[in-house]
């Protein structure tokens, strides 16, 4: 993608950069921190363009149907109120931003920010026709949040220098990159909005 420049109808949505997800944390996506300035590029973007952007967050309960304890596939991660849960310090937020809290309910997990939200709706109501798409993890929650909004009929740019796997199969993050292009979405990076 050479360039594209944001207009009305665009919205940034940032998956998932919670101290959990990122070094140090129980669930850690490894050079998760790496793509903070890129995000930090991208939401500065958009609050110069005036242009909302939106956070998701896992955010589940102590006794959350995914973790090990109660048979899940994952360690505790992202319990709500936690400091495993709160958004890396160093993401520069526009005022304004948008939280999105998923995965709330002990008994379902949801990767996707769009599963049991109002994140349709907000986005409907705010007319928003492109969807720009980063953070973590590639394979989990970035790829069904993709999946969500183009069925939900958005356009979809992934941020490919602001996405990273967990990688539990090496090749997991690639393939999910894969999977997004197939079904329709664009890759870009920070260079297609600035140049
Ligand atoms: C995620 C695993 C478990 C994600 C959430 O945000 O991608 N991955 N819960
Ligand atoms: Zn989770």
């Amino acid at each position: 993608m050479e360039h594209i420049s944001l207009q009305n109808h665009d919205a940034l949505i940032v998956v998932d950069m919670q101290n959990d997800f990122l070094p140090g944390g129980s669930l850690a996506v490894s050079g998760g921190e790496t793509i903070i300035p890129l995000l930090n590029q991208y939401m500065a973007e958009f609050k110069a363009h005036s242009l909302p952007v939106f956070a998701t967050r896992d955010w589940h309960p102590a006794d959350h149907c995914s973790f090990r304890q109660q048979g899940g596939p994952w360690p505790v991660h992202c319990v709500a109120g936690t400091v495993g849960a709160e958004f890396h310090p160093a993401l520069e937020w526009p005022a304004g931003t948008h939280i999105v809290s998923k995965a709330i309910a002990s008994g379902k997990d949801a990767f996707s920010g769009f599963e049991d939200t109002k994140l349709d709706v907000m986005l409907k109501l705010q007319g928003i026709q492109r969807l720009f798409i980063g953070g973590v993890a590639t394979e989990y929650c970035v790829l069904n949040t993709v999946r969500d909004a183009l069925h939900a009929g958005y356009q979809i740019y992934v941020l490919k220098d602001a996405i990273r796997a967990i990688g539990l199969k090496q090749d997991d993050g690639l393939q999910a990159v894969e999977t997004m292009i197939k079904l329709g979405a664009c890759l870009i990076d920070i260079d297609t909005l600035q140049s």
